[in-house]
């Protein structure tokens, strides 16, 4: 097991170096990579690559969306070496005291999937809950399975083998509905789920790039293609029991 941390950053320059601090302690390789921020966010990440030097920075000239940025880093992270990338945001939403737990969860069953499964306090905006509460239902539908506590969390371990096989396969969303794509196909091509409760804060002064019209519409289409999906899924589960169930009365 040869594990990074992966950070997909849009403009969080006043999050990005307490990130950077909290992670030091782990002595992992860190890959950040910048989606096309400007001038002053890249000058952090410039001063972060000086002082930290298991951190570097990849840069995407132009601002694709978290999806992209995520997709580039799988990739690149492989190419680097490492089986597995535990992804964190740059917004410091995410607490890093729990990367061992996210290590631990890679270690046990490498194959897996590893989501977070947010522990949420008074600080997280309302809409985002109902919206959370939907999204797993969808999973749950798409899956036909209860395997996803929580299919948005971008704090995840991630089995790089298998997420770089599904991009070349199949193509998905550049913008924040990637996430849940990545668990749905994930799932279906039988890799196992493994959940991990963990602590996210919202601040007041935080700057989000989550867009409520757009993102909950590439949401939707995310959902409504699985779902179009999933009575083949469930056709194929059933010809397995009763093919199962043939088998034994042999
Ligand atoms: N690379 C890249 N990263 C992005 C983009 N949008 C967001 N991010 C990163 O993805 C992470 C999450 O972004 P946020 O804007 O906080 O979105 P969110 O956490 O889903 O939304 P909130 O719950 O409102 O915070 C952060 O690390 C961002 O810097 C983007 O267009 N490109
Ligand atoms: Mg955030």
């Amino acid at each position: 097991m040869n594990p990074c941390l992966l950070i997909p950053i849009f403009e969080h320059k006043d999050e990005i170096g307490g990130v950077a601090r909290e992670l030091e302690r782990f002595e992992l390789a860190c890959l950040v990579i910048d989606d096309g921020s400007g001038p002053e966010t890249r000058a952090v990440l410039r001063a972060l690559e000086r002082a930290y030097p298991w951190l570097s920075v990849h840069r995407r000239e132009r601002n694709g969306g978290r999806g992209a940025a995520l997709k580039t880093g799988y990739r690149l992270a492989a190419q680097r070496g490492f089986s597995h990338a535990i992804q964190l945001d740059a917004d410091g939403q995410h607490d890093a005291a729990d990367v061992p737990r996210f290590l631990d969860a890679i270690a046990s069953d490498p194959d897996a999937l590893v989501l977070g499964v947010p522990r949420f306090d008074a600080t997280a905006p309302r809409s985002r809950l109902v919206g959370r509460q939907l999204s797993r239902a969808m999973v749950w539908l798409a899956t036909l399975s209860f395997d996803v506590v929580d299919p948005l969390c971008g704090f995840r371990g991630i089995p790089l083998a298998s997420a770089v096989a599904l991009l070349d396969a199949v193509r998905t969303g550049d913008h924040m509905e990637f996430d849940p794509e990545l668990v749905i196909h994930l799932q279906r091509r039988g890799v196992a789920i493994r959940s991990v409760p963990t602590r996210v804060i919202y601040r007041s002064e935080g700057l989000s790039h989550f867009d409520m019209l757009r993102d909950n519409v590439r949401l939707s289409g995310v959902y409504a293609r699985a779902l179009l999906g999933a009575p083949g899924l469930l056709a194929a589960h059933l010809t397995r029991r009763i093919g199962g169930a043939a088998w034994h009365t042999r």
